[in-house]
């Protein structure tokens, strides 16, 4: 078995990293299993649009008939986000069985993060990614998205951490872990609805460039490891803290009654929290994604 049999690179994510251009993965976790159809094949679809706009090319990233595949195709999109929750949410653990059955997954930001570094793709734009979990002392549930971003060289440009996560102990983790948490022009980490989550990043950065510069000399020094990079929410989506942690809180309530455990867990908060908000912290997480796009672009702008 070769590496081709196991990864495709579409040819023109290819071509863009051979000629030193700007790319910018996208993961499809937040398509099948992050989002409701229809909704979340738009976003997907605006999302590469952005992305192309801002001078770089989009990269989604799926497991696609046993590929692990950099750049799958807007039908791609659309079958992952039709299909939802069906398609198996592919992590670092599911990837060989995945691949040898010749199935299909949506990738987690771990896997993107494989499939990016594989690619060669530096930047990857999404919305929230996995930590630490609240009551986390007793379930020991902590996202393997922490420990890819410990070794993975991608930069993963998010609106922070949602309180569905215990945020104190997922930087905690990621100190230990060596994973620099960049604030994008604040020095305090975002909550994802909301701006403001009470704690510090380790590093505040104000322009694309900074964090380009930061994220090369780690490389540079061969340190490897990621970077995660935390732009707030803009004011004018941003949610009112109080409102959504009263709906976080009776969502992670409903998912420890129900019993939910291991990769169930964050789908059935996403999706919990859309319906008690009557799709408000949707349209918020539409919003941040289209951001996050953005920066993304800027960023890998500044690398190329
Ligand atoms: N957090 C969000 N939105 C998401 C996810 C997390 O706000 O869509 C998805 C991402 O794909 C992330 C995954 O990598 O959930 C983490 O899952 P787990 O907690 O099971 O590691
Ligand atoms: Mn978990």
């Amino acid at each position: 078995m070769n590496l081709e049999d196991c990864l495709y690179v579409s040819e023109e994510v290819k071509e863009a990293v051979a000629s030193h251009k700007p790319v910018v993965a996208l993961e499809s976790t937040i398509i099948s299993h992050g989002m409701p159809y229809p909704k979340n094949v738009e976003t997907a679809l605006n999302v590469e649009k952005i992305i192309r706009e801002n001078g770089a090319v989009p990269a989604t990233v799926a497991v696609i008939k046993g590929k692990l595949t950099v750049g799958i195709s807007p039908d791609e999109i659309e079958y992952l986000g039709k299909k939802g929750t069906a398609v198996a949410k592919a992590s670092r653990r599911d990837l060989g069985t995945l691949i040898s059955k010749k199935d299909d997954g949506a990738t987690t930001v771990t896997t993107t993060m494989i499939g990016a570094s594989l690619a060669g793709i530096k930047v990857f734009a999404t919305g929230g990614v996995g930590g630490v979990h609240r009551g986390a002392e007793v379930t020991m549930d902590i996202s393997a998205d922490l420990e890819e971003l410990s070794k993975t060289p991608v930069m993963v440009v998010c609106a922070g951490c949602k309180s569905i996560l215990d945020l104190k102990l997922t930087m905690e983790y990621l100190e230990t872990k060596g994973v620099p948490v960049i604030g994008y022009g604040t020095d305090e980490l975002p909550a994802f609805y909301t701006r403001k989550s009470g704690l510090k990043v380790d590093y505040r950065l104000d322009t694309p460039k900074e964090v380009a510069d930061a994220f090369l000399a780690q490389q540079t020094l061969g340190i490897g490891g990621g970077m995660l990079v935390a732009n707030p929410i803009p004011e004018e989506y941003s949610m009112d803290p109080d409102y959504i942690e009263s709906i976080i809180e009776k969502a992670v309530e409903e998912c420890n009654k129900l019993g939910i455990k291991g990769k169930e867990t964050t789908p059935y908060l996403l999706d919990k929290i859309q319906k008690l908000t009557g799709g408000d912290s949707l349209a918020a997480n539409i919003q941040l994604v289209y951001n996050n796009a953005r920066l993304g672009a800027k960023i890998a702008s500044e690398l190329a």
